[in-house]
């Protein structure tokens, strides 16, 4: 996919505001390696809200009883699940913040789900394996190397703040990626890709940054 491919349905204007700004700032200079004890990452700042962003593409409710995600590639037994099936698995609640690359942070987000890493091996991943693409809904892609996603907090989450998922917040499940910046947590999950090399998502291939982390700026290709 180009930078100017047009995906249909989506916000238009919202993307290209955002390719302007990763076209403008490219190669600017950033911090690199700040120090973790400030809890707000460099460049960012604290709100009280939890906005809501996205392509303006959102499923409707009525859809979430029968949603599934289908976890597929470097896996040895690719398998789709139901809301229900995923629920049973092991559990795990993490409390995180949010770093939005667009400046804003929230602090203390509780998300309830599923660990990636519990999800991983239950299927089995596949020699070779090192990265996974998470798709949503709404065509989003975004990708994440399997070190940055199978950690004790990465997550796809069920609940947010001891809720079901909001469709404002990418419900019914959404890829929770807490230590990256937020374009890393696709809403809406329908599927994730195991792959065994670094394939770009959709803001990735729009001139965000491959990686995303906050403590080091990671926001635009550099
Ligand atoms: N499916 C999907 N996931 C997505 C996005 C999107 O457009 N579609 N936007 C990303 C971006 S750019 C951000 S900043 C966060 C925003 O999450 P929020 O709306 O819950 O604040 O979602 C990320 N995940
Ligand atoms: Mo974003």
């Amino acid at each position: 996919m180009t930078m100017s491919e047009e995906v249909p349905g989506i916000n238009q204007s919202y993307v290209a505001g955002k390719i302007k700004i990763a076209q403008t700032f490219r190669g600017k200079p950033v911090a690199h390696d700040a120090e973790r004890s400030n809890r707000l990452p460099p460049g960012q700042r604290l709100v009280s809200t939890f906005p809501v962003l996205d392509l303006g593409i959102q499923p409707h409710p009525q859809r979430f009883a029968n949603w599934q995600v289908e976890i597929a590639g470097l896996v040895n037994t690719p398998q789709t699940f139901s809301l229900d099936e995923l629920a049973s698995l092991a559990r795990t609640e993490i409390t995180a913040d949010f770093h939005c690359v667009t400046r804003w942070s929230t602090y203390d987000l509780q998300w309830e789900g599923v660990l990636l890493r519990d999800l991983l091996q239950h299927v089995g991943l596949q020699e070779g394996a090192t990265h996974l693409i998470f798709h949503g809904f709404d065509g989003y892609t975004t990708n994440v190397s399997l070190e940055e996603a199978a950690t004790d907090t990465g997550m796809l989450a069920l609940l947010l703040n001891g809720e079901p998922l909001s469709r404002e917040h990418g419900g019914p499940i959404r890829g929770i990626i807490p230590q990256l910046y937020g374009w890393k947590s696709a809403k809406f999950l329908t599927k994730i890709t195991v792959t065994n090399h670094d394939e770009l998502g959709f803001w990735e291939t729009r001139g965000y940054h491959q990686h995303g982390d906050p403590w080091n700026e990671e926001r635009y290709a550099e």
